[in-house]
């Protein structure tokens, strides 16, 4: 069974920061599907719970420069 999961973004400013976070989630193992909007600042992750943790989605955001709001 997936999981979905929404994570609010702080820092995204354009849409090559859509792009680069969308990028970085979809590169993750266990990842199903990624949507990331602009407005609202938020990305919605389709994931394998057994395969890749919220936690570890969010890490990768941090990596990539941005912020997660919990
Ligand atoms: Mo847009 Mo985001 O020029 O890191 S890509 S601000």
């Amino acid at each position: 069974m997936t999981q979905r999961s929404v994570i609010n973004i702080k820092g995204m400013t354009c849409m090559g920061c859509v792009n680069s976070v969308k990028n970085v989630l979809k590169n993750q193992p266990g990842i199903m599907a990624v949507d990331v909007t602009l407005e609202p600042a938020q990305a919605t992750v389709q994931y394998e719970p057994g395969m890749v943790s919220l936690d570890r989605l969010k890490e990768a955001i941090l990596d990539a420069g941005f912020e997660v709001i919990d």
